[in-house]
């Protein structure tokens, strides 16, 4: 045991990175071009409210994404909220995943809806269909999956059991900003799908996200609820909230907009040489590519088999940090743990054995445009040395 930990500190000092790598950085837009846009605000005095920069983010996000109707927002989160009460789902249940951000959840249960957590498929990390049906109750408004990753979900059986009971389809694509399906956006597909644009996401307007859906009228109404429910001076047509994007937003998402395809090629390589590395490592498991998608590469998530690897997921991750590389263990907990669902019946772990499986053994991996492959290179030697000492000694 102590000669473990021997040859892991000599490791660690001898790969630790002066500065912390993070598990991502935002995309930054040139710095001159930022003050530009910030100068034309300060001229026209216009700072929220659907400004020009938001109307022209508006338009321009629209033709990238391929997508007729957009209302911007000031988080996803905010984003998620609209979109369960522009449904009018404000009661009942709504089927889950548990392998997710707070954020998914936490919407339901801010409009008054009780989540019911659904087990995840091993290959993608998203909601089961084949375990969807089974939770369907006479409660039941919607189902609410998340594309994880930014891997698509499986659209197609989620929306024929949608169908056959008359459900809504609410797709968390948080991290599926960019990601085509046969060349299609992956709002194609649900009744609305919600973007975020946090710092954190590989296309950001600082914080913000938007709501995607096919249907003009739907639409509207998501706009007035983003807006108090306003829909004109005289005329509130339901209980909104405050979710517009603001211009000092509208303006860096512009920028960003012209990055991003940039900051995907540049993701995608890294993707290609984590791959590349990581195989050969035994209990270390990546996702691959899937035929027909256009991925983002939002995340690097790896899964840790202990007995193969030599050791677990949570040991990886704290020798990672000794040497100032700072994975995150995104998605753990699962939602279905947090103390205000955990007495829920779907969160029993019984239930949620691939998820529960799976937030025990991922870690996502630094993942941003700006990586080195120099530095790549350095957090593959590490994972692989760490995996020879544990299994030599
Ligand atoms: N649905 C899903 C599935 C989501 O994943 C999210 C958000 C939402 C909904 C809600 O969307 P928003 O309302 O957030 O738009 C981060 C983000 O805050 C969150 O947006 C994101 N998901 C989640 C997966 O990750 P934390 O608590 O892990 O972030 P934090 O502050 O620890 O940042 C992670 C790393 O990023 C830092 O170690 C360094 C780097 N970083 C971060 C920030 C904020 C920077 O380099 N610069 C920065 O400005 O939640």
């Amino acid at each position: 045991m102590s000669e473990h930990n021997d040859k892991i500190e000599q490791l660690a000092t001898r790969h630790k990175f002066d500065e912390p790598v993070f598990v991502t950085r935002p995309t930054m837009p040139d710095l001159s071009d930022y003050q530009k846009s910030i100068a034309k605000i300060w001229e026209n005095q216009w700072l929220t409210n659907y400004g020009p920069f938001y109307r022209q983010f508006q338009v321009e996000l629209m033709q990238y994404m391929q997508v007729e109707h957009l209302t911007l927002f000031n988080n996803g989160t905010n984003a998620l909220m609209v979109a369960l009460q522009a449904l009018r789902i404000n009661s009942g249940e709504v089927i889950t995943t548990p392998f997710t951000f707070a954020a998914t959840s936490h919407v339901l249960y801010w409009n008054n809806i009780k989540p019911v957590f659904c087990d995840i498929e091993p290959e993608t990390f998203n909601i089961d269909p084949g375990k969807i049906e089974n939770l369907i109750g006479p409660d039941t408004k919607a189902i609410m999956p998340v594309h994880v990753y930014g891997n698509p979900c499986d659209m197609k059986a989620i929306e024929k059991i949608a169908q056959r009971h008359g459900l809504f389809v609410i797709y968390d694509a948080a991290h599926a900003f960019g990601v085509q399906l046969n060349n299609r956006p992956l709002s194609d597909f649900g009744d609305i799908s919600a973007y975020s644009f946090h710092a954190t996401k590989l296309f950001s307007t600082i914080e913000g996200g938007a709501l995607v859906s096919n249907s003009k009228s739907r639409n509207d109404r998501v706009h007035s609820l983003s807006n108090f429910g306003i829909a004109n001076e005289e005329t509130v047509i339901g209980p909104g909230i405050n979710g517009k994007m603001n211009e000092m937003q509208a303006s860096f998402g512009l920028l960003e907009l012209q990055l991003v395809e940039n900051e995907i090629a540049k993701r995608q390589k890294i993707a290609i040489q984590y791959r590349k590395f990581l195989k050969d490592i035994p209990g270390v498991r990546t996702l691959d590519d899937i035929p027909g998608v256009k991925h983002n590469y939002a995340y690097f998530p790896i899964l840790i088999d202990a007995e193969l690897y030599g050791t677990d997921r949570d040991n990886l991750n704290i020798i990672l940090r000794k040497c100032n590389i700072i994975p995150r263990k995104y998605f753990y907990p699962l939602c279905s743990h947090y103390p205000c669902y955990r007495s829920l019946a779907s969160a029993n772990p019984d239930n949620l054995a691939v998820a529960e499986k799976t937030a025990s053994q991922v870690l996502c991996l630094p993942m941003y445009g700006a990586l080195t492959s120099e530095t790549v290179d350095i957090i593959c030697q590490m994972i692989k040395s760490i995996h020879e000492i544990y299994v030599t000694f």
